[in-house]
């Protein structure tokens, strides 16, 4: 056993999206997703077994009690994979610009389970990190590989059918740019769980949008596999706001937009009609992340400089969560 062992992930960025469980233990989707590994944001993790004493570094701050909780939760699961490991020392660090915009979780249980899988001495199979990636966060399992990953939902009630399998690796589409354009820094007020909870519940839309889904992947899949950046981005216009359709139509509603968000989509698709490649995503909340090509990201900032947008963070498809030699600690 090696017992210390570091790790690196980026996040990712779905454009068919998972929005609703059918098992909130497990982490089991309702429906398929696709996503886009992006470099350069990532978090590191450093998980170190054999230790006298359980500690939690976050950021270089002691994790608040229910994100230790939650982290040495995901610990225990690795437990169940190879006996009880004992007290465990972590830290993580992301490599994030100051509010991104972009949920560090999926990159940070990557990373986590990348490197405490090597630290337990456990075969490092991606098969079997997706899954337990998965546990963490739901969308940590499309970020143990890179390119364009594709969760299937599975239908096995212990989840063994539902993990991330890579469509294509980070150098099929080089020149697809994700911007990520912080209009809101405030943290969201509903998070990702409770908001999917709440869709699952009570949203009459929900049916249809899981029925959405598996068409929606298919076409996704041949919109990447031929680098289409046009067909792909109006998918992905499309899905995002279904997303958004159910969670506000949920009892009570749920609407993570706000005004800034609405005035760039109106920009996104001015530019567009003046000839600008040029699409958006979003996730559960207010900052758009924009599709371009390489040939146009220059044109893309420009836009959200006009627009004042505070921060701006381009990305390109990335590489697969990794070990790494520089520990932590
Ligand atoms: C996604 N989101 O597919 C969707 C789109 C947000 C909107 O996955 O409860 O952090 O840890 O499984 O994965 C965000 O939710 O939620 C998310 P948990 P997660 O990327």
């Amino acid at each position: 056993m090696r017992m210390k062992a570091s790790a690196l992930a980026h996040p990712n960025i779905a454009l068919v999206k998972y929005w609703g469980k059918r098992d909130t233990v497990l982490n089991l989707p309702h429906q398929p997703s696709l996503s886009v590994t992006l470099e350069p944001l990532a978090v590191r993790a450093t998980v170190q077994f054999g230790v006298a004493a359980t500690s939690v570094v976050i950021n270089g701050q002691p994790a608040g009690a229910d994100e230790a909780r939650r982290l040495l939760a995901f610990l225990d699961l690795l437990g169940a994979a190879g006996g009880a490991r004992g007290p465990v020392r972590v830290q993580t660090h992301g490599e994030f610009p100051v509010a991104a915009g972009l949920a560090s979780s999926a990159a940070a249980y990557a990373a986590l389970a990348k490197a405490a899988t090597l630290a337990a001495g456990l075969a490092d199979d991606g098969r079997a990190l997706s899954i337990l990636a998965r546990q963490g966060s739901g969308s940590a399992c499309r970020s143990i590989d890179g390119g364009v990953c594709i969760w299937r939902r599975g239908v096995l009630a212990d989840g063994s059918d539902s993990y991330a399998e890579q469509l294509v690796d980070q150098h099929h589409w080089p020149a697809l740019r994700m911007i990520a354009a912080v209009v809101d820094r405030r943290h969201k007020r509903v998070s990702s769980r409770a908001g999917m909870r709440r869709s699952v519940e009570s949203s009459p839309y929900f049916d249809a949008w899981c029925h959405d889904a598996d068409a929606e992947l298919s076409r996704a899949r041949q919109f990447v596999l031929r680098r289409d950046l046009e067909a792909l981005g109006t998918l992905s216009e499309r899905n995002a706001m279904r997303m958004h359709a159910v969670a506000m139509s949920a009892d009570p509603p749920l609407c993570y937009l706000e005004g800034a968000t609405l005035d760039l989509i109106r920009r996104v698709e001015q530019a567009r009609a003046s000839g600008l490649p040029v699409w958006y995503t979003l996730d559960a909340g207010p900052n758009p992340v924009l599709l371009t090509d390489a040939d146009h990201e220059a044109q893309v900032c420009a836009l959200l400089a006009d627009a004042a947008v505070p921060q701006v963070v381009t990305c390109r498809p990335g590489a697969g969560a990794r070990s790494i030699s520089e520990h932590l600690f």
